[in-house]
């Protein structure tokens, strides 16, 4: 009696000074610590932050000024600062399928909801409209063809990678809208594997007579082999970005598929130019011959003939013995000559040149002088570079050429009905300690699909506001458009910076952040660090990149000179990487003389990554999205160790939690009114039995002072802002127990 005295007193003064009242506590939106004024006095359930920084549950005892008393579920007592503390969601909230049910979005809740379901090996669960799939390291009895019926049937609803696919299928025969389902996380987090079940599944959706699904299927073997490597992170990590269409026809069924990849080049020299120089030749459990028949299986099966397949292993053979081939310096400015040893002849051998050719290639560089051209004996820098640089474009060129011949024997049912759905596996968000040009490239892209995943967001939302008559003005999103700009703008952006100096000679790493700090300090999303390096606020986090090597990473190294060595080959495999080349370059040259530019500049690799990126973005643009988010809960790939503070930085940077607020700044919690009715509407001091859920509803609303502010009132559904619902459960749950009874009283009173 005496608390509802003293709240009536409060309510009273409030009156006064002209703000709505009631006895629910009422919030503005603020922060992640909305509420919390109300948990401590209530003495609920809170999440608690100990001094090491991890998060426990507890319950409040008592609080003095800014300090509270904890007893934690183990039974100890701490005292912490109110600061410390977070509300923590009711028990009937425990492990929901989705995070967005629940009532406090707070970290430590929404990481001890993901925590509880993968305990229970439920590895998967969305945050509204995305999957978030954790990587169990261990079989998980989830997967198969009774699951793909169960899916298929709609006996399970319960969130899995199988009704992602199954819903982009639905849309796709029902719209007749191309989808896409696009899959991120960091490496080892598990999206290959998540891309590979939904094939599997498509293709048991899809499946015909002809047998291009498992064609689809068969051909992963053929791109691991040659596109994945053991890393320290992942045991069989993909070297490249992969987008794979599935196309099908009127009926739904496949009837062809096409595979397009995007790599970062740069990653790749030091991941493989030099096998031996990594200590892990063998992995536990790999079985290399078995897997090695898999891959020559699979090459026959998309009809590459032997002679080719020969000639593909010929070419890895020359890209090894390449990384062997050495130099001798030759005077004191460091020029060298090639050693004649069997590296060099083994590598001319398998090329198809000779070995003098090579030797030559590698350690001069023809420059016009007038209308003669002269030799320019390279430094021992420069010829590593070299070196190394044909050995990528080898590799990346045998990758594209396989690539090119799989989707030649996919594309070959030609009913095309311009359905289709594509899978995107690519590469996450990534932030080191020391970031360099590869880690602007990949969060860049990050950066672009985070843009397209903010505006399918908000569209999505907006919909469904629109269709059930709600005020979605009221809903602020916010968007990464001015980091964009930081990358893109021309001529004054990250990129066209990074061309003109690299196209200048004299130009060093070091102008070049010079450079950046005098042109982009009005971004907001750029900050001047000192020396040569810089940060991005990013929509993830802020990165600190390091210009360092920036310059050498964006000229694309390789000389024309190795591209005439390459077309001179007897060798049909090295001719035809080389005629691509020439005609690209061609291509480029044309279009710049179309321009009026005579002297065409080489691509850099920044800008052919961002028009590669382009070219993605208009094709996920023009289909449907489907969001899935993996995440890696161990850096040991091991299965049942769930590491918090791991998981909440991929959660971070994958954008988990900022789906989280962008449903927070909208109405998150959505009830019909005839939940709502069926639930609250007992509370209410009138009889309200003959009256509609909608009344009832509106009723509740406002006998317990809900602030407008603090909700929508739908066609079908109510709408509300954060927390809303977990203060009327709590009162629900008091006049249950009895204990609003006489507040109740008062209230009717009152009224
Ligand atoms: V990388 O960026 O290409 O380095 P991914 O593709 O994210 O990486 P991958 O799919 O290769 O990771 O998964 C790594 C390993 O995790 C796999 O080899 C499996 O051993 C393990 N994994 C991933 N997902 C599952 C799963 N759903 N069930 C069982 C899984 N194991
Ligand atoms: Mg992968």
């Amino acid at each position: 009696e005496k608390e509802c005295e003293q709240r009536s007193e409060e309510t009273d003064r409030v009156n006064l000074a002209d703000e709505p009242s009631g006895s629910l506590p009422r919030f503005r939106e603020s922060e992640w610590d909305d509420n919390i004024g109300y948990f401590i006095k209530k003495k609920l359930r809170v999440w608690c932050r100990l001094p090491k920084g991890q998060w426990e549950l507890g319950q409040i005892q008592s609080t003095s000024g800014e300090n509270a008393t904890v007893l934690l579920l183990d039974g100890t007592v701490v005292k912490v600062s109110t600061g410390e503390l977070l509300p923590a969601n009711p028990d009937i909230l425990e492990g929901v399928d989705d995070l967005i049910q629940l009532s406090y979005l707070n970290e430590p809740s929404v990481l001890h909801n993901l925590q509880y379901r993968y305990s229970h090996d439920m590895i998967y669960s969305k945050a509204g409209p995305v999957l978030i799939a954790i990587n169990p390291f261990k079989d998980v009895q989830c997967y198969g063809s009774d699951f793909v019926t169960a899916y298929r049937e709609k006996l399970f609803d319960n969130p899995h990678v199988y009704a992602i696919a199954d819903n982009a299928y639905n849309e796709m025969m029902r719209d007749g809208v191309n989808q896409s389902i696009i899959i991120s996380g960091e490496s080892g987090a598990g999206k290959t594997e998540t891309a590979k079940f939904a094939m599997q599944y498509l293709a048991a959706l899809g499946g015909g007579s002809g047998g291009v699904e498992n064609e689809i299927l068969l051909t992963n073997y053929i791109l691991e082999a040659f596109g994945n490597a053991k890393t320290s992170r992942n045991d069989n990590s993909s070297r490249f970005g992969k987008l794979i269409e599935i196309h099908f026809n009127a009926k739904g069924k496949i009837c062809g598929a096409q595979i397009q990849t995007y790599r970062l080049n740069l990653k790749m020299a030091s991941e493989y130019n030099y096998l031996n120089q990594s200590d892990c030749l063998a992995i536990d459990d790999v079985d290399d011959a078995r897997k090695f028949q898999l891959l020559v299986d699979a090459l026959d099966t998309v009809r590459i003939c032997k002679e080719d397949q020969k000639q593909a292993f010929e070419m890895l053979a020359a890209v090894l013995w390449l990384g062997n081939i050495s130099f001798q310096v030759i005077d004191n400015e460091y020029h060298v000559d090639v050693v004649a040893d069997e590296a060099v002849t083994s590598a001319a051998r398998l090329m198809g040149c000779s070995t003098q050719d090579l030797m030559l290639a590698l350690s001069t560089h023809r420059i016009q002088a007038g209308k003669d051209s002269v030799a320019k004996k390279l430094t021992l820098q420069q010829a590593t570079g070299t070196r190394d640089a044909l050995a990528k474009f080898i590799y990346s060129n045998l990758f594209d050429w396989l690539v090119e011949e799989i989707n030649k024997l996919l594309a070959m049912g030609k009913l095309r009905t311009g359905r289709s759905i594509s899978i995107l596996d690519i590469y996450g968000f990534e932030s080191f300690k020391k970031n360099s040009f590869e880690q602007l490239c990949i969060n860049y892209a990050n950066e672009r699909l985070q843009q397209h995943f903010n505006r399918h967001l908000f569209k999505l939302e907006q919909e469904e506001y629109e269709l059930d008559g709600i005020d979605w003005t009221k809903v602020d999103f916010e968007d990464n458009q001015e980091c964009l700009d930081l990358f893109e703008k021309k001529p004054i952006g990250l990129l066209s910076l990074l061309d003109e100096e690299s196209n200048f000679p004299k130009a060093t790493d070091l102008t070049f952040a010079n450079k950046l700090k005098q042109h982009l300090n009005g971004n907001s999303c750029f900050k001047e660090e000192r020396g040569g390096a810089f940060s991005v606020c990013h929509y993830a986090g802020e990165v600190l990149y390091d210009t360092n090597g920036f310059l050498e990473k964006n000229r694309d190294p390789l000389h024309s000179d190795i591209i005439k060595l390459l077309a001179s080959c007897s060798f049909r495999l090295s001719q035809l990487f080389a005629s691509n080349m020439l005609n690209r370059f061609q291509k480029q040259a044309s279009s710049f003389q179309q321009m009026g530019v005579f002297d065409a500049p080489k691509q850099s690799v920044g800008t052919k990554f961002k028009g590669q990126l382009f070219k993605l973005m208009k094709q996920l643009e023009s289909s449907t999205p489907h969001f899935i988010r993996c995440i890696k809960p161990n850096n040991k790939q091991l299965p049942g160790m769930y590491e918090e503070d791991l998981v909440l930085e991929q959660l971070r940077c994958c954008g988990v939690l900022e789906v989280v607020r962008i449903s927070r700044s909208g109405y998150p919690t959505r009830v019909t009114h005839q939940e709502f009715a069926r639930r609250y509407g007992f509370l209410l001091s009138e009889d309200n039995a003959c009256q509609d859920p909608l009344s009832i509803s509106v009723a509740v609303l406002q006998q317990f002072d809900v602030l407008p502010d603090m909700y929508q009132v739908g066609y079908t559904k109510l709408y509300f802002r954060t927390g809303q619902i977990a203060a009327l459960e709590d009162t629900r749950k008091q006049v249950l127990q009895g204990t609003l009874e006489v507040q109740k009283r008062f209230r009717g009173h009152r009224a």
